[in-house]
């Protein structure tokens, strides 16, 4: 599960229990689930009826302003700036932390219960997205924007894309998750998660000692998808943890972050959904046109 938002309830810290063993057959203790208790489940499917809200938009978002989240209304802040008006959309929040992500109307876009999810209503009969890969490929095939303009570095795009999903679950559900989120430290999964999350920092941080941007000197959905989890790691935004992870030594990252951090659109974007914090200038909880972002911090 890829969270950042909350904090562990470390008012009961508990020590690391060597003593354990698995049993034969794994059973669910639902009164066992902390603060998590409303998501961690081990069934999918909705828990309660609950229609979704539409506006009239061309395209519906429900999200939530997480690292996942954001990667989308980045790139429709970006896909507006560019001029793409069937680009505008409502976004409605989705507040995981209370389990509306297993209303019946979200399952009905996303069976497997995660933000974002998107429903794009220009097409001959609603088409609904889930997994914020997807939804990013198909919006920048949609307005053929933030693509490379060379047919020939499409394959480099799809391998970090791809890059990005399958290693964002170790930073989020596995460093993230055991260094900020965990009733207590376990030494074990810190170390094993940190190690794993200073590679994938260095895989970043050497390529973009070469390259300005992920696919070469082009903005693309590639940083789109990266920028929120790594860029915002670096930035000491997202766990607290840039001390820990010692990242201002990831130079190049650093730069690439910093540079695309300025972007107006990530500036919208990423406030987009947010619905957490203490700063009331950096939450918009629905956006439905670009008044919404009159008197917030962008
Ligand atoms: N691979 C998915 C991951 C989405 C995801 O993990 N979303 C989290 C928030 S960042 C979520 O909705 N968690 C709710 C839950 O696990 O029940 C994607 O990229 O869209």
């Amino acid at each position: 599960m890829d969270l950042y938002i909350g904090s562990a309830d470390t008012g009961n810290i508990m020590s690391d229990n060597n003593n354990y063993t698995p049993p034969k057959v794994w059973t669910w203790d639902d009164q066992d689930g902390g603060q998590w208790s409303k998501i961690n489940r081990p069934i999918s499917g909705s828990t309660h009826d609950k229609a979704l809200q539409s506006g009239k938009h061309p395209l519906q978002l429900y999200s939530l302003a997480t690292p996942n989240g954001q990667k989308v209304t980045i790139l429709l802040e970006e896909l507006l700036a560019l001029g793409e008006t069937g680009a505008e959309y409502d976004a409605y929040p989705i507040n995981i932390g209370e389990g509306e992500q297993f209303g019946s109307g979200f399952v009905a876009i996303n069976p497997n219960s995660k933000i974002p999810a998107l429903i794009d209503t220009t097409t001959d009969t609603p088409t609904r997205l889930f997994e914020s890969g997807a939804i990013l490929l198909y919006l920048a095939e949609k307005f053929d924007q933030l693509l490379p303009a060379n047919p020939q570095h499409r394959p480099e795009l799809l391998s970090w894309l791809f890059w990005q999903m399958g290693s964002a679950p170790y930073l989020g559900g596995g460093f993230g998750h055991f260094y900020k989120y965990a009733p207590y430290p376990i030494e074990y999964c810190i170390d094993r998660f940190t190690m794993e999350t200073k590679r994938q920092l260095d895989v970043l941080d050497k390529h973009l000692a070469n390259n300005q941007f992920m696919i070469g000197d082009e903005y693309t959905i590639a940083d789109i998808a990266i920028w929120p989890w790594y860029g915002q790691v670096v930035l000491d935004v997202v766990y607290e943890a840039a001390e820990f992870l010692d990242a201002q030594s990831y130079t190049h990252l650093n730069r690439w972050a910093k540079a695309i951090a300025e972007r107006p659109a990530v500036k919208r974007g990423k406030i987009v959904n947010k619905t957490f914090g203490d700063d009331e200038n950096t939450k918009l909880a629905e956006r439905h046109s670009a008044d919404d972002f009159q008197g917030k911090a962008v």
